[in-house]
This record gives structure tokens, C-alpha cells and sequence, in this order.
């Protein structure tokens, strides 16, 4: 027998029932909305007198299998867990609403696009691709978008990205396509990142993807929170008027805050940091009102448009610039609510992109048409079987009747004696040629063939054009990134392979990676279709071009200190509130200071609990003997240098410039730092933080050592 410590002795030989002093021992009991004390029961409704311990015989004894409550809690328990997504497992999710404000009655007989006003009720869950649920929110990567509409004629989901095109054209290469991007097979790692060999090994030897990697290449792929990201249905879809017309269409969300990502050096620090960040920001900004907005913008073509496009509309590979066919603003989507519970609503929700409502209708694009089959076949697995669809995350919320039933967990079957249809009972519902959903009567023809069409074969010159479209300083990062990545792949032919590509996309970005890599610069790779070369610029597609007017959403950091100067402190929190900046102090305890008026101010971060990385532009409130105490700490220095590195916006007190001096910068005091002397200066610092970053800065910041010119 084991060693019985005295307490133990002790505890036999007090009294049978043993109060250990756990608090969820009588002392705390839950109490509903009425003030009522609620009885904790099993399952079955059975009240439980002991939560605490579990049936034994004798104080000492074995357990006994008739303990039933435990039995229950225990089998429960484990089986908490549903197999997470095999792709977008990390996600996060709010509800709110879409509003139509612009009918769309001519172009689609779609419900909710008939009437200007119109809303219904939404649910929106963001992701990250390749990561597990546990993986940390500022990886690199493809963030999902994916919206479900509860319409009036049934529900309708646009499953979308952040990024309007993909890797692949064909969904026969998904597969492929992930497991080259998730960890390596053999040994589980790398976690939520496509730096290592097999990812790029899939992609340098699948041209299709380089537009692609052009996106996933620039900041889009670190966004600052989701409430600054575009959303895209990736795909062409069908608008269908009632009389059976067919107009081309694609999505967009449009942030109605601007786009905004964070630099990569400030996100791999973030994911120390705040591996949540992406989370709490949306849940903070819901929570205290600040609902974030999207407008959702069409591009809509007609076929004589798709005939004359320079690329196959169906090839998931090409976006349609915005100059070529403009987007038309249709409506808005808002979140305005958090779920009341994670797993019920965020984890359990299925999309499928074969949810569609009468007046939207599918391409043919191979892509699309591959996911069609997949999302149903994944909730099954993910769900556990057929009726994932009385979940009410997945419910409609608009009458619906059918004849399916049984299965796991039904929870509602047809009533009454007939369940098939027709039936002369004069049961149940009935198909309505008028109402229902009809398919475009699309004509098709042709031999049956595994065979990619001849107008899919352009690899680069979209490519091209994005990284064309770019300022210099996102084209740095684009270079800087695929320099980082590739610097993780440990076989040499690969970081050539990828390089020989790029030749075919920019010269001279493929010198600065093959510069950045230490590589020979290899031949380009022979193109399948000769690029075309003199795509032109497309504004709407770099991030800096399509920033805020203000700095509304944003966050600042005020770095406080005892005995700073309050009225400096009021006007700075002040001009934060009236641009809708939201602020959080920053102190050496998290108890807060005491300002030169003594009143105290509490903190929400100790200093080494809120690094810069957090913050979008960060202002030093110091006082002298402040500036004295920080000079040595370590987290302040870093907090400093790293806001200069990152090109943030810093405003700062006289006495912050001793710190200044200990992170290494008194020397580099350039426009992007605001003084702050007079109360005026907290209005001025505010309006400078607009443009978001200094980007002047950066070459002089040392974390981004290439510019690809
Ligand atoms: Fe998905 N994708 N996907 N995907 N996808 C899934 O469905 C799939 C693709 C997207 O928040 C899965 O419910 C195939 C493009 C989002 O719950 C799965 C192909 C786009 C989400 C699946 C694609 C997306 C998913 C995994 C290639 C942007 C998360 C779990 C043909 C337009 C939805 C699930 C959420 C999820 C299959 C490519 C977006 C396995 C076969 C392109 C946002 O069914």
C-alpha cells in the first residue's frame, strides 16, 4: 500500500464525511435571475446532495460503480471534445445583422436583396486556416470570412476569405494543398505556419498558386484585428432575376474602419504576447459598443464581359479589378453581439456553400464546385450525423418543412401519419414551382475528361499586377517575407524553385529574395501562357492606399508613471475619446499611479504584461522620477524601441526623452514622435496617429534590412 501521509491519517480518523474546505462545498451555491438558490441535478433531473466526493466504501475504500452522479459527469466530461475543423479549426465568431441598401430586384430575385431596409439576422465566424484550435491568432495566414445569412427564404452562406483568389484551381488538389501546409507528417511540426520545406515544395511546383503567394506574401496575411480585414467570396457566383436572367457576380466585404495589418516582426511578437489578440479585440470592441461594419459590395458581369476578360472568370486564381468592373455597395453587415456560448454557437456552427436561397445561384468553377461536395460531407464527421441542422446556430430562422427525419439526435420529426410526399392524407408540405429554388438553366456539353481548360493556363500576370499595385514599403514585406520563409526550408532547390517563379512575376523582387537568401539566381521558370506584362496598377488592392481616415477603433497605449502630469493625461484620454480611440494605461504596477493632481489612475497592464506590439501608437506620460526608475527595466526599453521598429506614432513628455536615450533612439527623434508640453499637443498627437504608421521610418528601424525597389 502507499505511504499514507499523517494528513491523511488525520482525516480517517476524524468523522466519515469529510469537508476538505473545497468552496464548491455548500459555501457557493448559483443563483438564478430570481434570486432563487438552484439545486445542482444530474442529467435526469436528479438532485445531488455531494458534489464534492465521490461514492466510496469506507472513508478509505474503493469507489463503488453505483455511483451514478459520477458515472454521468465523468462520461460526460469525456466526451466534451467534437474532432476540430480538418481546415479553419481556430475561429471566432459574433452575430448581428445585413441590411439591403440597395434593392437588387432587377438583377436577383433573391428576398433579401428586394427591398432597400431589409434585415436579417447574421452570424460571422473568422479563422485562421492551418492552425489548430489552440494555434495563436497572428500566424500567417489565409483568414476565413465566413458569413451565414438567416434570410427569409432560407439560409444563405458566403464561406470567404480575406484574400479574393486561391491557391489552387482545382478542388482535387485540396488535399494536397493542406497536408503540404499543416505540419509535417512525420514529426508535427511546424504549428500554424507554412515556413518549412513541404509548403513550399507543393508550391514552387504549382505555378497556379503564385498569385496567390503574392497575397499570402504581403501583410494581408497578418491583419490587425478582423474588424479591419476585407472579406471575399473568392468564387463567381449567379445573381438570377425572376425572369430567369443570369448576372455574374462577385463579393466583397468592405471594413467600414479601413484596412490595417501589423508588421511581422510586431506579430510574432503579438503571439507571445497575446496569443488571443485577434479574439479580444473583437470581443472588447463588441462589448463596449464599438460594432464593427462591413459594406458588401457586387461586381456584376455579363457573359459578353466574361468573353473579353483577359482570364477565365471561372478560374478562382483571378480577381476582377475594381477599375474593370467597379463594386457596387448593396448593403452592410454589423455585429453587434457576442454568442452566449462558445462551443454551442462558435464551434458547432456549419457553413456550406451549397446553402443557397432562390436568385443566387453556383459558376461552374472547379473550385466551387469541389467544396460544394465537401462542407456537408465534413459536418457530418465534425457533428457527429444527419442533423446538425437542429442546431440553432445552423437552424433557419424562417418557417421550413420537410419529410426527413430520424437519425442522431432528432430533435424534430414530422407529426402525424404521413411522412412521404405525395400523400393523400393531405399532409405535410408541398413543392412550390413558383417559390422554390430552380437552378440556371445552364446549357453544358461536351466529352466526359479529367482536363484543365487552356484559359486557366496564366500563372503570373495577376500576380504581377498585385505586386505592382503595391507601395514600396508592402513591397519590402512582400520581399522580407518570402525571404523569412524560405529561409525555413531547409533544401536549397526548393528556395530556387521558388525564386525562378518569382523571376517570371518581378525581376527585381526575385533579385532581392535571392539577394535576401544568399542564393545564385536560377533561370525563370518556363511559363505554361506568356505573362502579360502591363497589367496596370490597381489601387484598391495594397492595404496603406485603403487605410482609415482616423484613427477611430484603434488603440492607444499611454505609458504612465507616478507623478506624471495629469492635465497632459486628461487632455490625451480626452482627444482619444472624442476620435473613438480606445486607450489603456500602461504603469509599473498594475495597481496604477498616482499623477501630479494625486489622484490615482488605475493601470490595465503591468508594463512587461502590455509590450507596444498591443497597441497601434503609444504615448509616454513620464515624470522625472518615473523616467528615473524605468531607465534600467527591460520591458520599458523594449516597449520604446519596439514602437519606433514598428513605425508607431509616439508622443512623449519631457522627461521620457532619459528613456528614450536607454532604448537607443534619443538620437532618431523623427516625425512620426509627437511632444507633448501643452495640452493642444494630445489633439495633434491623435490626428498624426491617423496615418497609422511612420512608414518613413522603417529603413532606419534595422527589422526590415531589404527593399525590393
Ligand atoms: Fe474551405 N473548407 N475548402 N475554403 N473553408 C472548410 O468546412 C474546402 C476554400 C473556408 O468558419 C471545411 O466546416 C475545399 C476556399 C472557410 O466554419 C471543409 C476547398 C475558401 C471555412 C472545406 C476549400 C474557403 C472553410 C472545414 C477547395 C474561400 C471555415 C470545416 C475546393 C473562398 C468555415 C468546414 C467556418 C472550411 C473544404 C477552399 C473558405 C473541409 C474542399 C477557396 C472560411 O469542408
Amino acid at each position: 500500500m502507499a505511504k499514507v501521509t499523517a494528513q491523511a491519517q488525520k482525516t480517517k480518523r476524524g468523522s466519515r464525511t469529510i469537508d476538505l474546505g473545497n468552496p464548491g462545498n455548500g459555501g457557493e451555491t448559483h443563483q438564478n435571475a430570481g434570486g432563487v438558490i438552484e439545486t445542482l441535478t444530474t442529467q435526469q433531473g436528479t438532485p445531488v446532495a455531494d458534489d464534492q466526493n465521490t461514492l466510496r466504501q469506507g472513508a478509505r475504500g474503493p469507489a463503488l460503480l453505483e455511483d451514478f452522479h459520477f458515472r454521468e459527469k465523468i462520461f460526460h466530461f469525456d466526451h466534451e471534445r467534437i474532432p476540430e475543423r480538418v481546415v479553419h479549426a481556430r475561429g471566432y465568431a459574433a452575430h448581428g445583422f445585413f441590411e439591403c441598401t440597395q434593392a437588387l430586384s432587377d438583377i436577383t430575385r433573391a428576398d433579401l436583396f428586394q427591398r432597400k431596409g431589409e434585415r436579417v439576422p447574421a452570424f460571422v465566424r473568422f479563422s485562421t486556416v492551418a492552425g489548430s484550435k489552440g494555434s495563436p491568432d497572428l500566424a500567417r495566414d489565409v483568414r476565413g470570412f465566413a458569413v451565414k445569412l438567416y434570410t427569409k427564404e432560407g439560409n444563405w452562406d458566403i464561406v470567404g476569405n480575406n484574400i479574393p483568389v486561391f491557391f489552387i484551381q482545382d478542388a482535387i488538389k485540396f488535399p494536397d494543398l493542406i497536408h503540404a501546409a499543416k505540419p509535417e507528417p512525420d514529426r508535427d511540426f511546424p504549428q500554424a505556419q507554412t515556413a518549412h520545406d513541404n509548403f513550399w515544395d507543393f508550391i514552387s511546383l504549382t505555378p497556379e498558386s503564385m498569385h496567390m503567394v503574392m497575397w499570402i506574401m504581403s501583410d494581408r496575411t497578418i491583419p490587425r484585428s478582423f474588424r479591419f480585414m476585407e472579406g471575399f467570396g473568392v468564387h463567381t457566383f449567379r445573381l438570377v432575376n425572376a425572369k430567369g436572367k443570369s448576372t455574374f457576380v462577385k463579393f466583397h466585404w468592405k471594413p467600414v474602419l479601413g484596412l490595417q495589418s501589423v508588421a511581422w516582426n510586431e506579430a510574432v511578437k503579438i503571439n507571445g504576447a497575446d496569443p488571443d489578440f485577434h479574439r479580444r479585440d473583437l470581443w472588447n470592441a463588441i462589448q463596449s459598443g464599438n460594432f464593427p461594419e462591413w459594406q458588401l459590395g457586387v461586381q456584376l458581369f455579363d457573359d459578353a464581359f466574361a468573353a473579353r476578360f483577359d482570364f477565365d472568370v471561372l478560374d478562382p486564381t483571378k480577381i476582377i479589378p475594381e477599375e474593370l468592373v467597379p463594386i457596387k455597395v448593396v448593403g452592410r453587415l454589423v455585429l453587434d453581439r457576442m454568442v452566449d456560448n462558445f462551443f454551442a454557437e462558435t464551434e458547432q456552427v456549419a457553413f456550406c456553400t451549397q446553402n443557397i436561397v432562390p436568385g443566387i445561384d453556383f459558376s461552374n468553377d472547379p473550385l466551387l464546385q469541389g467544396r460544394n461536395f465537401s462542407y456537408l460531407d465534413t459536418q457530418i464527421k465534425r457533428l457527429g450525423g444527419p442533423n446538425f441542422t437542429h442546431i440553432p446556430i445552423n437552424a433557419p430562422k424562417c418557417p421550413f418543412a420537410h419529410f426527413q427525419q430520424d437519425g442522431h439526435m432528432a430533435m424534430r420529426n414530422p407529426v402525424g401519419r404521413a411522412n412521404y410526399e405525395p400523400n393523400s392524407w393531405g399532409a405535410g408540405p408541398r413543392e412550390n414551382p413558383a417559390k422554390g429554388f430552380t437552378s440556371f438553366a445552364e446549357e453544358a456539353e461536351g466529352p466526359k475528361q479529367r482536363l484543365r481548360s487552356e484559359t486557366f493556363a496564366d500563372h503570373y500576370s495577376q500576380a504581377r499586377q498585385f505586386y505592382v499595385s503595391q507601395t514600396g514599403v508592402e513591397q519590402s514585406h512582400i520581399a522580407n517575407a518570402l525571404i523569412f520563409e524560405l529561409s525555413k526550408v531547409e533544401r536549397t532547390d526548393i528556395r530556387s524553385r521558388m525564386v525562378s517563379h518569382l523571376r517570371n512575376i518581378d525581376e527585381a523582387l526575385a533579385a532581392a529574395v535571392a539577394d535576401g537568401l544568399g542564393l545564385e539566381m536560377p533561370p525563370a521558370a518556363k511559363p505554361a501562357r506568356k505573362p502579360i506584362s502591363d497589367l496596370p496598377p490597381s489601387a484598391p488592392l495594397s492595404i496603406v492606399k485603403n487605410g482609415p481616415q482616423s484613427f477611430k477603433g484603434r488603440k492607444l497605449g499611454i505609458l504612465l508613471t507616478d507623478g506624471a502630469d495629469a492635465t497632459l493625461f486628461a487632455a490625451l484620454t480626452a482627444a482619444c475619446d472624442k476620435e473613438g480611440t480606445q486607450y489603456e494605461v500602461i504603469a509599473p504596477k498594475i495597481a496604477g499611479v498616482t499623477l501630479s493632481d494625486r489622484k490615482k489612475v488605475p493601470a490595465q497592464q503591468k508594463i512587461d504584461g502590455g509590450p507596444s506590439v498591443l497597441y497601434d501608437a503609444v504615448a509616454l506620460v513620464i515624470s522625472p522620477k518615473g523616467a528615473t526608475l524605468l531607465a534600467t527595466d527591460a520591458a520599458t526599453k523594449d516597449f520604446i524601441s519596439d514602437a519606433f521598429a514598428h513605425c508607431k506614432v509616439i508622443a512623449f513628455t519631457a522627461a521620457a526623452a532619459g528613456l528614450l536615450q536607454a532604448a537607443g533612439i534619443a538620437d532618431k527623434v523623427d516625425a512620426g514622435f509627437v511632444p507633448l508640453k501643452e495640452d493642444r499637443d494630445a489633439a495633434k498627437f491623435i490626428k498624426s496617429c491617423r496615418a497609422l504608421r511612420y512608414w518613413a521610418r522603417e529603413k532606419d528601424a534595422g527589422v526590415h534590412p531589404v527593399n525590393a525597389k
